[in-house]
């Protein structure tokens, strides 16, 4: 056991959807830790990841999108932001140069200055914008006059990231390392293998579907000799229709997530995998209560 001291703390990434909160979470840890996508609404629970330095462990939090819910799952999700408020000990906004004041912007500050914690605000995606134009917006938000910090960062090439953890340096505190070296995030495989294949259905299927649909990994199962893992997964959907959407003519979709999944999964795990894909209807899942607590969401 080591019993150095390091800096320690817990910072929430919170935000509108969409502005590359699970992007960032996975450049600061280093890994592949959170699905992303183009689409709002990917990030559906929370996820913590540690990011080590020699002398430091941090906790980030990522946390689904905050957004107005539109049924049963979207509460589940807003809820799981308000819990998560309460987890942590510094609150880092993320807010986007594509829309540095979305619509949510008061009911989001009025969130979380009920928290009483450090407040720090980072808006994501400053390669999209000249930089000639970043210090306007920038001086704009930072005369909210909540901020300990504002800075402009890109999470997609890493940019201002070490800047950040330094601005967030003095409100670490001292004390014992909490996680064993190999730990990086407190999702289980099976989460984390949904999650990779559900990124695929938010790759292929068009509109709303992603939105229907949920993943559940039954079983991972290691088979020695060959290297390999073999896993069996559901993927739920709200209507037959759906259903035969997602499968595909002669069975082209299914077939197309399961690759894309696989060889990904394959890179990440440096292992040969099997992937088993089942659909099945789980109906109205996203406004059922008793559908939305089997898949893990209540
Ligand atoms: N250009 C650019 N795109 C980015 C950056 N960070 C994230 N993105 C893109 O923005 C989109 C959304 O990223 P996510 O990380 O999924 O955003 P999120 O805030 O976690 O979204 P939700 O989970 O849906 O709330 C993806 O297409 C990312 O590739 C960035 O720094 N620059
Ligand atoms: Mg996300």
């Amino acid at each position: 056991m080591n019993y150095e001291e390091v800096l320690g703390g817990v910072v929430g990434l919170f935000g509108p959807t969409n502005v590359g909160k699970s992007t960032l979470l996975n450049r600061l840890v280093g890994q592949k830790v959170a699905i992303t996508s183009h689409k709002p609404q990917t990030t559906r629970k929370r996820i913590m990841a540690v990011l080590r330095r020699d002398d430091m462990e941090v906790v980030f939090v990522d946390t689904p999108g905050l957004h107005e819910p539109r049924h049963e799952l979207g509460e589940a999700m807003m809820k799981t932001c308000t819990l998560a408020i309460r987890e942590v000990d510094i609150i880092l906004l993320i807010l986007s140069f594509e829309e540095p004041e979305p619509p949510m912007m008061d009911k989001i500050l009025s969130m979380i200055k009920k928290a009483d914690l450090p407040l720090f605000l980072a808006i994501n995606k400053m390669d999209l914008v000249p930089p000639e134009s970043l210090q306007e917006t920038v001086a704009r938000l930072q005369d909210i006059g909540i901020f300990s910090h504002v800075l402009p960062i890109s999470a997609l090439n890493g940019t201002n990231l070490d800047l950040l953890i330094s601005y967030l340096r003095p409100f670490l505190k001292k004390g014992p390392r909490l996680f064993m070296e190999e730990m990086i995030s407190d999702q289980s495989m099976e989460d984390w293998v949904g999650e990779i294949i559900r990124e695929k259905v938010y790759q292929f299927l068009r509109a709303e579907l992603p939105y229907s649909t949920a993943i559940t990994v039954e079983e991972i199962k290691e088979v020695p000799q060959k290297q390999m893992l073999v896993i069996h997964a559901k993927i739920h959907v709200e209507t037959q229709s759906q259903k035969k959407i997602v499968i595909g003519e002669g069975g082209k979709m299914i077939k197309r997530i399961g690759e894309a999944a696989r060889k990904e999964l394959e890179t990440l795990l440096k292992k040969r995998v099997y992937l088993d894909l089942f659909l099945r209807v789980e109906k109205n899942w996203t406004r059922d209560p008793k559908a939305l607590k089997k898949l893990g969401f209540l």
